[in-house]
């Protein structure tokens, strides 16, 4: 990359690189980030008068479209440049003479401390966090466009093991199979069975004796047979699924490739009971949505949590055994409830058969605190005693030890940690977003954020969490690494400082096989095509159109419509400023001509500010009340300020559907956006916000729209144009809703998420077992950071909680 600085320098347009330098110095910024350089260099192009072609085309767009980060010294400037997706560089080009010369990771840590004023080097050296040197001796992806599908990576690196080194391998193969048991019963192989190559030779017996049954046979009929030859419960139900299984691994030891491999370990029967973690929010089935904190997680997690109990259902009956699999959802019990049951100790999911949610209560340390909700920012210093009891509860609850913990946000993936670390289970983490990427200087201004966001324990929580874990499930690739211009969540845990605290040298290994790609799905019992009309109830939706276009109520609506008939621009979200709908607002109210065609209807949480103790809600609010003003948005806009029980959200999207609407998400950032995919599903044309996972899930023009959330003239061109076209040939809108409808079904269902969760389980249960060495040395390194870092600065926040009458 020194070469591209080097070449803009020898090239005609030095002149013009001086001149930006001259410009970004005349900013008020020291240190300037991507969106701010893009802005500044538009500015440059524009000044000097600049053709179209040199923003991207020219060498000096070239370097800056590389460039994530500017830091300003007095005689000279620092460049980050990002050449490749995953890969960071450092540079020093000094002001006067244009020298070039590269910086060390540390030396870009202290001049990011510097701009910030605390860098003190008197003071002696900060404290540096460097994961690296763990990773070194773990497998390790190499091709950047593989991050992310780390299981096939490691059944390929597993299957090489087992034909280079059998001996080892496949040895650990065979221990592996005689640890498995389900309610005290052995599974797999028995004690008759005592070396490999006895299990081995006495492979072939078994495949000739099953193979001359009937295919159909029940599992049943010649268990006792199998037994006597070593064979216990697993391999199947069928003659024909026993034989299929005993096959596999035949071939598996013979000749060992990464297909028969996934599909052996994929029929390993060792999950039964799960847990997943979600501390936080309020975690219901009923009148939480919309509450602070507890959005889509909540949703996600309730949806994983049936589709695995299925799941776990169809692969037991399938291996012969009875089918009685549990799934816990571990989360806090609310002892003020506000109305929701969030202080119940337990909880049946509806439609699973043993799927519960369990509340644990924190410890009362203050009660005017530990008996209410409390922020996601606020609650690390209950989570270490939270895992604590939960332990308990959970062993109690599940009769055992759980098979598989799942955590879910920092908080819970904290939790998730303590626990599978102090059962020693198989540990997965999901971050559904991480906070560092949200706020711009989260880590630079730590200390000033701390007081309200607590990120100096947010950002340690994270490190653990997600370098302890077996492995991470992310919703999308960009999660993990970005794009070619905009860095991942995860990336952005590499390197970075937090002045004063510690410097993170090497945060994670993005190139670890943890990392897997396994987007979610949505409920099909309620998010299903318009079309569907024998599953839908007419009298809802007669109610839900009332609703949403005319119902005269100022309790749950907002704005009558002068001609309801017109095309719905449908959005819903909380009223959080990075959901913007009041960005949506702002492009509706600045076109006439969408106006024109459309109605905008919003189904938002709140009509009114006083009913709101969110600051971000509050200003959300007045803002959108400013704007319908402003804009003289009467009779256009419908703003609907109620929570919805879980069918109507189903259905509200349909109604829409029904007059040829469209869905618009136009989030500043949306990590993945569960609402994309029910609109979609639903059967409406989706507009959504290209900065996130929508990025993913939407191929433009295709089977949906992306937007800039920020080029308020350029969306609404683009709803327009759509409008138009649809007006001018209506197939049209039914085409795009169609492929909407097939893009849900083929690539975004809970079945196809859940049966690669489990497969992912079976193989990092047996690489943990397999690697275990490995690993012990990394968690040490952890639990470190856990007692000697986190634990302290969480007791600190604990005796600020405690001389308070409450938290907001
Ligand atoms: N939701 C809802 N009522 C509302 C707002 C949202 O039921 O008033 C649901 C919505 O249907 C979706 C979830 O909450 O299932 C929001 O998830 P998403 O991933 O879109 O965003 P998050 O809130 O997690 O950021
Ligand atoms: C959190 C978010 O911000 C959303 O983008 C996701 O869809 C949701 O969690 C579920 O993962």
């Amino acid at each position: 990359m020194s070469d591209l600085i080097q070449t803009v320098i020898d090239s005609e347009e030095k002149a013009d690189l001086r001149q930006f330098i001259g410009l970004l110095y005349q900013q008020e910024k020291r240190y300037l980030l991507r969106s701010d350089i893009l802005r500044v260099f538009s500015e440059y192009c524009s000044q000097a008068e600049k053709e179209d072609s040199f923003f991207s085309g020219s060498l000096l767009g070239q370097l800056i479209y590389f460039t994530q980060e500017f830091i300003l010294e007095n005689e000279s400037l620092c460049l980050v440049l990002r050449p490749v997706i995953a890969r960071q560089e450092y540079f020093r080009v000094n002001r006067e003479d244009l020298r070039v010369e590269p910086l060390s990771i540390q030396e870009y840590l202290d001049l990011c401390d510097q701009t910030t004023g605390r860098f003190r080097p008197q003071d002696g050296d900060v404290l540096e966090l460097d994961f690296q040197p763990f990773y070194d001796f773990s497998p390790s992806i190499r091709d950047s466009k593989n991050i992310g599908k780390g299981v096939q990576f490691l059944n390929r690196f597993l299957s090489s093991k087992l034909f280079q080194d059998p001996g080892k391998w496949q040895q650990r193969l065979f221990q592996f199979l005689r640890l498995h048991r389900h309610n005290g019963s052995q599974l797999l192989i028995n004690e008759r069975l005592q070396t490999l190559s006895q299990l081995s030779a006495q492979l072939k017996r078994v495949i000739a004796f099953v193979s001359a049954r009937r295919p159909e046979e029940p599992y049943a009929n010649f268990r006792f047979d199998l037994q006597s030859l070593g064979f216990e419960p697993g391999w199947g139900n069928t003659a024909a699924r026993v034989r299929e299984t005993l096959e596999i691994l035949d071939a598996l030891l013979d000749s060992p490739d990464h297909e028969t491999l996934e599909a052996f370990i994929s029929r390993i029967p060792m999950v039964f009971r799960v847990v997943l973690v979600s501390p936080h929010g309020w975690f219901g089935q009923e009148g939480v949505l919309g509450r602070p904190d507890t959005g889509g997680q909540v949703v996600y997690v309730l949806d994983q949590a049936r589709s695995l109990e299925k799941q776990l259902i169809e692969d037991h009956t399938l291996a012969g055994l009875e089918p009685n699999p549990k799934v816990v959802i571990l989360t806090r019990l609310i002892p003020n409830n506000d109305g929701t049951r969030s202080n119940q100790r337990l909880e049946k999911v509806y439609g699973t058969d043993n799927v519960w949610i369990l509340r644990v209560p924190l410890r009362e340390f203050n009660p005017a605190v530990t008996q209410n909700w409390i922020s996601r920012f606020e609650i690390w210093p209950y989570l270490e005693s939270f895992a604590i009891d939960s332990e308990k509860e959970l062993m109690a609850e599940l009769r055992g030890r759980p098979d598989l913990i799942v955590g879910n946000y920092s908080d819970g993936n904290l939790v998730a940690f303590l626990l599978a670390r102090r059962l020693g289970v198989t540990q997965c983490i999901i971050a559904h977003a991480l906070e560092k990427s949200k706020y711009s200087y989260s880590n630079l201004q730590w200390e000033e954020l701390d007081d309200q966001y607590h990120f100096s324990l947010q950002f340690t929580a994270d490190l653990i969490a997600m370098n302890a874990a077996n492995f991470i499930v992310t919703s999308t690739y960009q999660e993990i690494a970005g794009t070619a211009d905009s860095v991942g969540q995860y990336e952005s845990h590499r390197t970075f400082t937090m002045p004063d605290l510690y410097h993170v040298v090497s945060g994670i290994d993005l190139f670890n096989p943890k990392f897997n790609v396994v987007p979610p799905g949505v409920n099909e019992n309620i998010y299903f095509p318009y079309t569907r009309t024998e599953d839908r109830t007419p009298g809802d939706r007669e109610r839900l159109e009332q609703l949403l276009f005319s119902l005269d109520d100022p309790d749950q609506a907002y704005g009558h419509l002068d001609d309801p008939g017109k095309r719905p621009l449908f959005s819903m979200a909380r009223l959080d400023r990075i959901k913007n709908l009041t960005g949506l607002a702002e492009c509706f109210g600045r076109s006439p001509a969408l106006q024109e065609h459309c109605n905008l209807i919003l189904v938002a949480g709140k009509l009114r500010a006083e009913d709101s103790t969110d600051r971000e809600e509050i200003a959300e609010i007045n803002r959108l009340y400013e704007l319908i003003d402003r804009y003289r948005l009467e009779g256009k806009i419908r703003w609907l300020g109620v929570r919805l029980a879980k069918v109507d959200s189903g259905e509200i999207y349909r109604v829409i559907a029904d007059r040829q609407g469209v869905f618009v998400q136009p989030a500043l950032f949306e990590a993945f956006g569960l609402t994309i995919l029910e609109a979609m599903i639903s059967g409406l044309p989706t507009f959504a916000t290209r900065f996130g996972g929508p990025l993913e899930i939407i191929q433009d023009g295709v089977n949906g729209f992306l937007i800039n959330p920020n080029a308020l003239e350029e969306t609404a061109e683009k709803l327009l144009e759509f409008v138009g076209k649809c007006e001018a040939n209506p197939s049209y809108w039914q085409q795009i809703s169609e492929r909407a409808v097939h893009r849900v079904y083929s690539t975004y269902t809970w079945k196809i998420h859940t049966t690669r969760l489990l497969t992912l389980a079976r193989v990092y249960g047996f690489w943990n077992y397999g690697s275990q060495e490995n690993r012990e040395d990394l968690l040490r390194y952890v639990e470190m950071l856990f007692y000697l870092l986190f634990r302290p600065r969480a007791q600190k926040l604990l005796e600020r909680h405690s001389q308070r009458d409450s938290i907001e």
